[in-house]
């Protein structure tokens, strides 16, 4: 069993796991070179060959605990055939949401336009063996955020706008629903280790709406996957202390915490669930001063407990792949240190 699988699952050891959300892409030149030879994303996400190479370029470069696959959330509404663009500087465009078309969605159909998904994961575990393969997939309302809104709800969202039509949105979550736990046991077919749960835009929802709207969909989706014996990371972005209320009810194996949560609170409050993550993105593009102190502060934070280094949300394009070195130097000089002192 592999150190970070034993962490997910609650086993405290002097061997502190790293890897990073969005590790694959954005601020890695050997991904710029292969992305600029292909503009469509959504191709470039269906062609193995490619997925496998991009997947595996940081585990080369910084020998990671952890490989990501290299896909999108949005791969669900594009198997659901709602057409998926990304857009240079506006990032995903999303067609016109027509309900009747996705209720005929066959899961036949869905699975057969995200086969080459699965078969990259197949390539991946093949390749490194010895590395925890994470699938993933973007939490209900997420997708139906960005399926309703067409677009980033980054800029001029209005939750109303999104939650006009309850028939609608109550439609449109349970097909959702249905087909992320499809892609889920697809991915689990195809050799994922670990299922983690984006909830990207949790923190859009008002405390009252958490429960309809968050909790009890991944609620769902957590028992879908330990219905299969395999652990999951949740990631509820931006719901602060409701990070607590989160816990108690999903009951994920381990809890993706954002930089907003002050990491003392969080070994306070959510003792019972192994903790991932946490340090703020930003402090990367600082001096390796600031960013050393930042990173022995999670570190001492939870040296005693079940924690896998990574941050509270992903690497940001302008990072320097020289500092995802230096943390990772610095993740594995402290990990010898306590090993040889035990
Ligand atoms: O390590 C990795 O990068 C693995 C692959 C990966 C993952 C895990 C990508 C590739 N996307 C994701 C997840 C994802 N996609 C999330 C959840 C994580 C998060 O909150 O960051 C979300 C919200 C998306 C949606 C998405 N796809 C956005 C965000 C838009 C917004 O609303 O702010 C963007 C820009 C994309 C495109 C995308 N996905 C992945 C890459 C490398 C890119 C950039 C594509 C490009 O080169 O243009």
């Amino acid at each position: 069993m592999s150190k970070l699988f034993e962490c997910i699952i609650g086993k405290k050891s002097s061997y502190t796991p790293i890897w990073f959300m969005r590790q694959a892409g954005r601020y890695l030149p050997e991904f710029q070179e292969i992305r600029k030879k292909n503009p469509d994303f959504i191709k470039l996400c269906l062609t193995p060959s490619l997925v496998k190479e991009i997947t595996l370029q940081p585990i080369k470069r910084f020998n990671l605990d952890a490989a990501i696959i290299f896909s999108d959330i949005l791969m669900v509404p594009y198997g659901l055939g709602q057409k998926v663009e990304f857009k240079k500087g506006l990032g995903p465009v999303l067609g016109k949401l027509d309900i009747d078309l996705i209720a005929n969605n066959q899961p036949d159909k869905f699975t057969e336009k995200l086969q080459s998904v699965y078969e990259s994961i197949g390539e991946v575990k093949k390749q490194s063996i010895e590395k925890e393969v994470i699938g993933f997939v973007g939490a209900p309302w997420t997708l139906l955020v960005y399926m309703i809104n067409q677009k980033s709800p980054k800029k001029d969202f209005d939750i109303r706008t999104i939650l006009k039509d309850e028939n609608l949105t109550q439609r449109l979550l349970k097909i959702i629903e249905g087909r992320i736990c499809l892609h889920i046991d697809h991915q689990i077919n195809a050799g994922a280790d670990v299922i983690q749960i984006f909830d990207s835009w949790a923190g859009l929802l008002p405390k009252e709406m958490l429960e309809k709207y968050c909790y009890i969909p991944n609620l769902r989706i957590v028992n879908h996957i330990k219905s299969k014996n395999v652990p999951s990371i949740s990631f509820p972005k931006g719901i602060g202390k409701n990070y607590l209320d989160f816990c108690k009810i999903v009951k994920p194996s381990c809890i993706s915490i954002d930089y907003e949560l002050d990491p003392n609170w969080v070994l306070e409050n959510l003792k019972d669930t192994p903790v991932q993550g946490g340090l703020h993105p930003k402090i990367l593009l600082k001096d390796k001063k600031n960013l050393k102190e930042a990173v022995e502060r999670y570190m001492n934070i939870f040296s005693d407990y079940p924690y896998i280094f990574n941050l509270g949300h992903g690497v940001l394009p302008e990072t320097n792949p020289d500092t995802i070195k230096f943390i990772v130097n610095l993740i594995r000089e402290r990990n010898e240190r306590r090993s040889s002192r035990n």
